[in-house]
C-alpha cells in the first residue's frame, strides 16, 4: 500500500535488479546519484558486481567507469571495487575498499571540485554516458520524478543518459516531495545568472525530468543510507569549536559580521560536528547554511529554531538522526531545500551571499597552504570535494584540523606541505586545538609567526621555529624556505613512523 510508482506506464518497466543490470556492458561509462552516503542506488550496483565477478572468473574483461554526485556507499562504491569493476572514478570517494583501488593504481581516480563536474561533463571531456542509475523516493502520475536524499549531479546524468535506470526506494519517505529545487544552468555561454540571493530562495522545480522512452527498468527498494555514525566529539574538536565560536564573537563586536553570522558552509566529520554543537549551544539565532550536507548538528539547530533554513545537495546523517529525521520529516519540510551540486556549491552564489566556509584539513604549512587529499603527498584519502568551491569564494575560509595526528608522530602543521590543494591566497583562517591564527592581511612571513605561534602543537613549536629561522638564513626573501628540509619532516614519518627527531 505504499505506493510510490504513478505512472502506469512506468509501472510495467518494473522488473528485478539481476534484469536492471543487464542493460549495462563492459566499458559503459555509468552515472548514479548519490553524495555523502545520501541517496545512492542500493541494488543495482550488486548486481551488476556479481556480472563483472562472474565475467573475470570466465577470463572476460569487463569494467565500467563511474561518475556519481560524491561518495556513496559499500552497496555501490564498495561492491564494485571488490570485483575490481572500475576502470575509471569521479568526483569524490570515502569507501575503504575504492580508496584502495584507486592507491593501488587498479582505479584511475579524478579528484575535483564537486561544482565543476556538470561543466566539465557539458565540454565532452567525461565522455558520453551510457546509463543513468538514480535513486527515487517516487515517480509522480505526470512521469516526473522525485529525487531521494541527495540531488547531486542527478538531472545531468538523465538528461545525458542513453539509458535510464530507476531505483524507488521505499525507506525513503515520500515526503521528500517538495524539498527538491531543480534549476539548471544553461548549457551554452553566456550562461543566465543564477538568481539565489538569499539561502532559502527557491529557483526551480521540486521534480526532475526524464525521456521516459530512455527510462530500461526500474526497481524497487527498502535500504536505509550509508549514514556513518559519527565519532563523539572529543576534546580537540570542543577546543576547536570554542576558538571559533570566539572567533565569530569578535567579528560580530566588530560590526564585521551580522549577529545571525552569515550563511554557513560546513564539511563532513567529528569536528565540523562539535561546531554545529557549540553553535546550538551558543547565543546565535536565526543562522542559516548554504552548504554541501546537511549533518546531525544542523538537523538539531533547525529543529530548536536555531537555524531557519538550510539550502545543500544532500544530507550526510548518523544512522539515529536519520531514522530521526525519516520520523519527524514534517517538521524539516519546510526548512530545508536540496538543489544539484552544480548549484549548492557555486561559485557566484557563494561570494553573493557571504559563506563562512569551514573545512577540514589534513595539514597546513607554515605559509597556511592546506593539504585536504594526500596522506605524506601521495596517498589519497578522500579527495577535494566541496571544501575547494567554497574556500576560494566564501567570504571566509576557515581550515580546522588537530595539531597532531597519528599519536603525536605527525605534526599537521609542517614546514611545507607536499601537496596543496587549497592556496595561501585562499586559506585566511587556521584553527587548532592550540588556537586560532587569523591570517587575513598578513605577508608569509607574518602568517609563518602566527601560524606556529597560535596552531603548533608545543612538541612541534619549537622544531617549527627552528625551521623557518633556518629559512630566513638560507633564502630570507618572500617566501623564506629552506628547501633541503622543507619535506624532510615527511621522509622521516614514512621511514621511521614519527615526525619527531630521535
Ligand atoms: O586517519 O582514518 O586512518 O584514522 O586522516 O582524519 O582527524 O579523523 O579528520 O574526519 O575531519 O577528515 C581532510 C580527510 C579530514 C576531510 C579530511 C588522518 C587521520 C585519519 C582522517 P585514519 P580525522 P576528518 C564537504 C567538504 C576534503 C573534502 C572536504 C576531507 C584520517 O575533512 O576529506 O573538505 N576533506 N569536503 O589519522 C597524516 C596528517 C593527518 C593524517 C589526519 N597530518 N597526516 N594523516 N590524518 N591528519 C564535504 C564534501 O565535499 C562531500
Amino acid at each position: 500500500n505504499d505506493k510510490r510508482i504513478h505512472h502506469l506506464g512506468l509501472q510495467r518497466k518494473v522488473c528485478s535488479a539481476e534484469e536492471a543490470a543487464q542493460w549495462i556492458n563492459p566499458g559503459d561509462i555509468i552515472g548514479t546519484s548519490g553524495f555523502t552516503g545520501s541517496g545512492y542506488p542500493k541494488i543495482v550496483p550488486g548486481a551488476l558486481a556479481a556480472r563483472i565477478k562472474q565475467a573475470h572468473e570466465q577470463g572476460k574483461e569487463f569494467k565500467i567507469k563511474l561518475l556519481t554526485g560524491a561518495s556513496t556507499g559499500p552497496e555501490l562504491d564498495g561492491v564494485l571495487a571488490e570485483v575490481n569493476g572500475v576502470s575509471y572514478r569521479t568526483p569524490f570517494n570515502t569507501d575503504p575498499k575504492m580508496r584502495k583501488r584507486i592507491n593501488d593504481g587498479d582505479t584511475n581516480y579524478l579528484d575535483m571540485h564537486l561544482s565543476y563536474v556538470a561543466p566539465l561533463y557539458r565540454s565532452g571531456a567525461l565522455g558520453d554516458m551510457d546509463v543513468a542509475i538514480i535513486e527515487l523516493s517516487s515517480i509522480r502520475a505526470d512521469g516526473t520524478l522525485v529525487a531521494s536524499t541527495a540531488v547531486g549531479n542527478n538531472q545531468l546524468w538523465l538528461n545525458s543518459a542513453k539509458k535510464v535506470i530507476l531505483e524507488v526506494n521505499h525507506w525513503q519517505r515520500a515526503e521528500l516531495e517538495g524539498m527538491h529545487d531543480i534549476w539548471e544552468v544553461s548549457p551554452t555561454f553566456p550562461q543566465k545568472i543564477v538568481p539565489i540571493v538569499n539561502p532559502h530562495d527557491r529557483i526551480g522545480n521540486p521534480y526532475m525530468t526524464v525521456d521516459l522512452d530512455k527510462v530500461v527498468a526500474i526497481v524497487e527498494t527498502n535500504a536505509p543510507d550509508r549514514n556513518a555514525p559519527f565519532s563523539p566529539s572529543d576534546g580537540n574538536a570542543r577546543a576547536i569549536a570554542g576558538h571559533l565560536m570566539e572567533f565569530f564573537n569578535y567579528e560580530i563586536k566588530k560590526g564585521k559580521m551580522p549577529q545571525q553570522l552569515l550563511p554557513l558552509q560546513s564539511g563532513i566529520g567529528n569536528v565540523a560536528n562539535a561546531v554545529m554543537e557549540a553553535l546550538s549551544q551558543g547565543h546565535f539565532e536565526n543562522l542559516s547554511a548554504y552548504t554541501e550536507v546537511i549533518q546531525d548538528g544542523m538537523l538539531s539547530m533547525l529543529e530548536t529554531g536555531k537555524m531557519r533554513i538550510a539550502s545543500a545537495t544532500s544530507f550526510s546523517l548518523s544512522p539515529e538522526k536519520a531514522q530521526y529525521f525519516n520520523d519527524n520529516i514534517q517538521k524539516f519540510r519546510q526548512k530545508i531545500i536540496l538543489r544539484p551540486q552544480e548549484i549548492s556549491n557555486h561559485p557566484e552564489v557563494i561570494r553573493r551571499i557571504g559563506c563562512i566556509a569551514m573545512n577540514g584539513a589534513i595539514e597546513a604549512d607554515i605559509f597556511g597552504n592546506v593539504n585536504s587529499t594526500h596522506i605524506m603527498g601521495s596517498r589519497m584519502m578522500n579527495g577535494i570535494g566541496g571544501s575547494g568551491d567554497f574556500t576560494r569564494n566564501a567570504y571566509v575560509s576557515i581550515f580546522m584540523t588537530p595539531s597532531l595526528a597519528k599519536d603525536g608522530n605527525i605534526s599537521s602543521i609542517v614546514p611545507m606541505v607536499p601537496r596543496v590543494d587549497h592556496i595561501s591566497q585562499d586559506v585566511q583562517v587556521i584553527v587548532t586545538e592550540q588556537g586560532l591564527a587569523d591570517l587575513r592581511g598578513l605577508s608569509p612571513r607574518c602568517r609563518a609567526k602566527v601560524i606556529i605561534e597560535n596552531c603548533a602543537h608545543p612538541t612541534y613549536k619549537p622544531l617549527l621555529t627552528e625551521y623557518y629561522k633556518l629559512g630566513l638564513k638560507n633564502t630570507p626573501m618572500q617566501t623564506p624556505h629552506f628547501l633541503r628540509e622543507a619535506l624532510s619532516w615527511h621522509e622521516k614519518f614514512v621511514s621511521t613512523g614519527t615526525m619527531l627527531p630521535k
